[in-house]
């Protein structure tokens, strides 16, 4: 049904996908669907506070099924020193789902987990009642109990999935989402899907000891508070509190992880990604990390950024990028040097060993990979021009919001938009086909990676649906359309932040 690109062969991908993220697509079953284009329809009738029958039922027939398992497991990046995990299907990253666009993917999500959970597909513009929000676009799924999301996989691009309750994404709740073009506006030959991620062994937990709350902490309202012990984050024993910033960014920010993995694995064991001379290869990254911004560069080779958070751009030339937690390159790769090369992706506000893997040349024996050398020139959001604009956002906005991003008053540890730490925040009202602007100004020292649901969005010339706001006064403003009507949160994607209430609703029907 699809055309590859030149040279493209799928049976030989596949082989280099089990490679590349660690587990092959797992998509069971193939039926042959309906192509009816209606949405799902859902008996939430009041999703602010879904009842607990809301499982919403989808007149969409699927033609992808896939049994998508949430338990708690052992991983073992580091041999020798198995810990506990929760993860989907067995793996960290979990299974890479892939899909063409346009097909209906039907994924059942069994809670295996001791606590609640539920399921976002970071990215993808699902109706409403498939978002995953616990608390406010579904009940969470109870353990023991299985949940059905059903959606039209479109636009492409590469996309990933995860936990929404909670801080359960630290524990390794997530897993790659690709959706493939028809007609891709870039020729490759083979790609890899790129993982980036922060390792925390054990339980996360907020830097003032509160607990990772289950399903609770993103929507369910109210009761934050806890009595956890001692602070999982930097070990500075930061309290918090206004202008609190003992610890610096590692205390304000992120935990003190374990180390940085690639597709699951810490740079002492690299993964390999096996290229032929002569080759285009198409990376898909994507930072899947709780609180790590990082910074990529592949030793010898420049990278020709294709897509922006899954959606195509004009090609454009860098020798590294940054990326923040929740946002997506595609970068297509010359194979014209053969040697081993080292791929290195540093954390911004960390000082963990980056993460990395190793471009090996077929044939070329593997001598000591040759590290990077230098950053070189690093990509800007104002070299991103998308390839299709979104349509309907021209001219003067309809609605203006001008929200600050800065730490919570009070003396818990908290973040807040416009000073208010959701979910004690009032809803953003906009009205269905509306032009939306929202600039954004950040005072906090620190950057956020701030994500629309629902949504892609326009900044500068590029489509995104996660941007990173610079910290000390750090400004950007993003359009996007009102046209997938729902209760819709724009968050900040760092979990500690997101959890310690940084986080609105855009609401409209
Ligand atoms: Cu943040």
């Amino acid at each position: 049904m699809t055309n590859p690109p030149t040279s493209f062969d799928p049976s030989r991908r596949r082989v280099l996908l089990s490679l590349g993220s660690g587990t092959i697509a797992a998509l069971a079953g193939c039926l042959s669907g309906g192509s009816s284009s209606e949405q799902p329809s859902s008996n939430a009738s009041d999703q602010r506070s879904p009842s607990p029958s809301a499982q919403p039922t989808s007149t969409l027939s699927p033609d992808e099924r896939v049994r998508l398992p949430a338990t708690t497991g052992q991983v073992a990046p580091v041999s020798g020193r198995s810990r506990e995990a929760w993860l989907y299907d067995g793996t960290v990253p979990g299974p890479e789902l892939r899909v063409k666009e346009g097909e209906v993917l039907r994924a059942t999500v069994a809670n295996e987990l001791p606590e609640r959970t539920t399921v976002h597909w970071h990215g993808v513009p699902v109706p409403n009642a498939m978002d995953g929000v616990p608390g406010l676009t579904q009940q969470p799924i109870e353990p023991g109990s299985t949940f059905e999301y059903t959606f039209r996989a479109k636009p492409p691009g590469t996309y990933f999935y995860h936990s929404h309750a909670g801080l359960q994404l630290d524990r390794g709740l997530m897993g790659p989402l690709v959706i493939e073009e028809d007609d891709p506006h870039v020729a490759y030959d083979r790609e890899y899907t790129l993982v980036f991620d922060d390792y925390l062994p054990g339980e996360p937990q907020l830097p003032d000891g509160r607990d990772s709350g289950g399903a609770g902490g993103t929507g369910n309202g109210g009761g934050m508070g806890g009595n956890g012990m001692g602070g999982g984050m930097g070990g500075s024993g930061t309290s918090g509190g206004e202008g609190g910033m003992n610890g610096g960014m590692m205390g304000d920010s992120r935990p003190s992880y374990a180390g940085l993995l690639l597709n699951g694995r810490l740079p002492s064991d690299p993964p390999t990604l096996s290229v032929s001379e002569g080759e285009r290869v198409r990376l898909r990254c994507i930072n899947a990390a709780s609180a790590t911004t990082f910074r990529v560069a592949l030793a010898g080779h420049e990278f020709r950024i294709s897509h922006a958070d899954g959606r195509p751009v004009e090609p454009v030339r860098a020798d590294s990028f940054i990326f923040g937690a929740g946002e997506r390159y595609d970068a297509i790769v010359a194979a014209d040097s053969p040697s081993t090369w080292e791929l290195r992706a540093a954390p911004i506000d960390g000082d963990e060993p980056p993460a990395k893997a190793l471009l090996a040349y077929e044939g070329v024996s593997n001598g000591t990979p040759t590290p990077v050398q230098s950053i070189g020139r690093r990509l800007e959001y104002a070299e991103l021009n998308a390839l299709t604009p979104i349509e309907g956002i021209d001219g003067r906005p309809d609605r203006t919001f001008d929200p600050t991003l800065s730490r919570g008053g009070g003396r818990s540890y908290s973040w807040a938009i416009d000073g208010q730490t959701y979910p004690d925040a009032d809803p953003l009202a906009i009205s269905r086909g509306e032009h939306v602007r929202v600039r954004l100004a950040n005072r906090s020292p620190v950057s956020h990676p701030m994500h629309l649901h629902g949504h892609f969005f326009q900044v500068g010339d590029a489509v995104k649906d996660t941007v990173l706001v610079p910290g000390r006064m750090g400004e950007v403003t993003f359009d996007f359309l009102a046209d997938n009507p729902g209760e819709w949160l724009f968050h900040c994607h760092n979990l500690y932040h997101l959890h310690a209430g940084m986080a609105r609703v855009f609401e409209y029907r």
